[in-house]
């Protein structure tokens, strides 16, 4: 594919000259901006994975539409930018084409929280082994600052001069109740974001990772990096749920005292694509339906 075809949705991205993995699409984003972290976090990782005998095709990378979608034009993998809030249907019509791919989501709060909810709560109960970012800046960013689901009581934007009256969604709590497998939560910042996608690769199921990420010219850091603490340096066991669904109470996304960062909670289900012979039968093979069917 030529570098004409970028504004395409479905594309494999552009073989560059340094790393296989970086495109030749300069980025975008406001000088500052903490996706810069999480592009260096993941790419990170999939070059040590490819460094390890994985291959760039045995990945894919599905984005919505936001400042975080940026991503897809930033990562030399194959993949899908999506539309607005469908980033997990997309996902999982991928993995039951091809259930060998490691499959990455990257979504916006609004993304994610708003548009794309509903499929949210199907995707933890699907368990499907498919690894989701959801970039919180407690904005819609993209379209210049609009409150979401998970921004904090009394905040002000032009579309909401009276400030922000509705109590915010706790996305950890949520997928606590909905049976999600691999729940976490990281600042974004480049070794957390390599420690978490280091993690949940090697988990088996839906791995949600809730990236707290301050927009730096809609909604600044307030206070987050000095409240921030990480529940691997404490006693948290991860395994118990009753702990896990404490310590997602102690932020409320309103309220900043102090926020657990980490793993909140993990265990083992079956996984959605595991439980079709077709699908078992790809897998063993290493093939897709493309392979088989004519
Ligand atoms: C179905 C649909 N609804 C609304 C929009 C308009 N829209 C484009 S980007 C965006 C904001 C995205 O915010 P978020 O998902 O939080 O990502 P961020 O820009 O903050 O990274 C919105 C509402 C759209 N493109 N499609």
């Amino acid at each position: 594919m030529t570098k004409e075809n970028l504004n395409t949705t479905t594309r494999s991205k552009q073989v560059s000259h340094s790393s296989a993995l970086n495109t030749r699409t300069k980025p975008t984003w406001c000088p500052g901006c903490y996706n810069f972290q999480i592009l260096a976090g993941v790419k990170n990782v999939i070059a040590e994975e490819i460094k390890k005998g994985k291959k760039k095709d045995d990945f894919a990378i599905v984005t919505g539409i936001g400042c975080h979608a940026k991503i897809f034009d930033y990562i030399n993998l194959n993949g899908i930018n999506t539309l607005h809030g469908r980033v997990l249907p997309a996902c999982l019509g991928m993995k039951i084409g091809n259930p060998n791919l490691t499959i990455l989501g990257f979504a916006g709060d609004g993304d994610a929280y708003a548009e794309g909810i509903e499929h949210l709560i199907h995707a933890a109960r699907y368990n499907s082994d498919l690894k989701y970012f959801v970039h919180n800046n407690q904005v819609f960013a993209l379209t210049v600052g609009q409150p979401t689901p998970t921004t904090e009581i009394g905040f002000k934007d032009k579309t909401t001069p009276q400030g922000v009256k509705v109590y915010p969604l706790n996305p950890i709590k949520l997928m606590l109740a909905s049976g999600a497998t691999f729940v976490a939560r990281v600042f974004a910042d480049v070794k957390q974001i390599e420690y978490v996608l280091k993690e949940a690769l090697k988990h088996k199921g839906f791995a949600f990772i809730e990236v707290i990420q301050p927009c730096t010219i809609f909604h600044p850091d307030i206070n987050y990096k000095k409240k921030i603490y990480s529940l691997e340096k404490t006693k948290h066991d991860k395994s118990n749920f009753e702990q896990a669904w404490k310590k997602a109470q102690e932020f409320d996304y309103n309220i900043v005292k102090k926020i657990p960062i980490g793993i909140f909670y993990q265990t083992q289900k079956p996984v959605f694509e595991e439980q079709f012979p077709q699908l078992r039968e790809l897998k063993k093979k290493g093939k897709s339906w493309k392979d088989i069917v004519r």
